[in-house]
């Protein structure tokens, strides 16, 4: 199957940092800064978020507010409440006790630096700033129902029927002597999968969609978040240290099932571009607001990093 091209109708590299300079600026003012007492945790969760994430996750929210005919802007603020969560999963990814690694984001990672102690305080504090910015009545113009709505929202995607219940079947399941492909979905769908849907989701939330609107940017988010995990596992095969910002080859050493351990690289290529397109089909009822958000689809399976 032949690459699309990322974006035919839009400038989607502009798109992109027009959103991640909203984002960077938000963050820099909802996490407390370096000299705050107590410092060294507060040097620790900056060092991490402003380590250069590409921002996806926040991007595709305020994008989802867009397509479900919001402004962009109103859903800044749930965008960077998923932004700490996805690094505070990071952080915690990389301890020791998980997947014991030492580069991230092209830098060391944070236990490398401030030690283990301090790298799960940082993310334990990224991910209690995350629901806190959110309920804040003075932080947004979200009424009070949204907010709640957004909530609720955060901790499925995040919690144990999402995210750290994709990790902990991820964690158990390495060097077992097989896997079959419902675990290896369900791996996908929830570890990294649960987080880019509930981004989408989120970010129609703040635009007060409709229960039409929300099924189609469910579907979207779902198609985009396997994708997005098909392809990362295809760059730790193909792509290198330098351009990913941290180790590769990685999956293998570690005895983690993946996509193409499973299906080979050509084949696992061909299923991300697959799911970009449908994810993009499942929005075509959605106007020019949904553009970027089909840009966006492709950027993820052609990314280089
Ligand atoms: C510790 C509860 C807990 C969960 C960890 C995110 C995660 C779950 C594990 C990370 C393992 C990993 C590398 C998964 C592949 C997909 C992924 C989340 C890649 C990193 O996301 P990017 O590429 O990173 O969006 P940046 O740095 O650009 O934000």
């Amino acid at each position: 199957m032949k690459p699309v091209p990322i974006s035919e109708k839009m400038d989607l590299k502009a798109y992109l940092e027009e959103k991640r300079t909203r984002i960077n600026g938000a963050l820099d003012r909802f996490v407390p800064k370096d000299q705050e007492y107590p410092p060294d945790l507060h040097r620790a969760m900056r060092y991490s978020l402003f380590a250069g994430g590409k921002r996806l996750r926040p991007v595709l929210t305020m994008a989802g507010c867009e397509a479900a005919g919001g402004d962009p802007e109103a859903a800044l603020v749930p965008a960077c409440a998923m932004e700490m969560i996805h690094t505070y999963s990071l952080i915690h990814d990389d301890l020791p006790a998980m997947d014991d690694d030492d580069l991230r984001r092209g830098m060391a990672t944070n236990h490398k630096v401030f030690g283990e102690a301090l790298a799960i305080l940082a993310g334990d504090g990224l991910l209690t700033l995350a629901f806190g910015i959110v309920s804040e009545p003075a932080a947004s113009a979200l009424t009070e129902r949204i907010r709640l709505q957004i909530v609720a929202e955060l901790a499925r995607a995040a919690g144990c029927r999402g995210m750290v219940g994709g990790q902990s079947v991820d964690i158990l399941s390495e060097h077992a002597p097989e896997i079959d492909v419902p675990t290896l979905e369900y791996i996908h769908t929830h570890k990294t999968g649960a987080l880019i849907r509930g981004a989408v989701r989120i970010g129609a939330l703040a635009a007060g969609a409709g229960e039409e609107t929300m099924t189609a940017l469910t579907h979207y988010g779902d198609r985009v978040g396997l994708a997005f995990q098909i392809a990362d596992d295809v760059l730790d095969v193909i792509g290198t240290e330098k351009e990913l910002g941290k180790q590769v080859g990685h999956d293998r050493k570690r005895g983690k099932k993946t996509y193409p351990g499973l299906y080979g690289v050509a084949e696992s290529r061909d299923r991300a571009r697959e799911l970009a397109t449908n994810a993009v089909a499942a929005i075509g009822n959605l106007g020019s607001g949904a553009e970027p958000l089909r840009a966006i689809a492709h950027y993820v399976v052609e990314r280089v990093n």
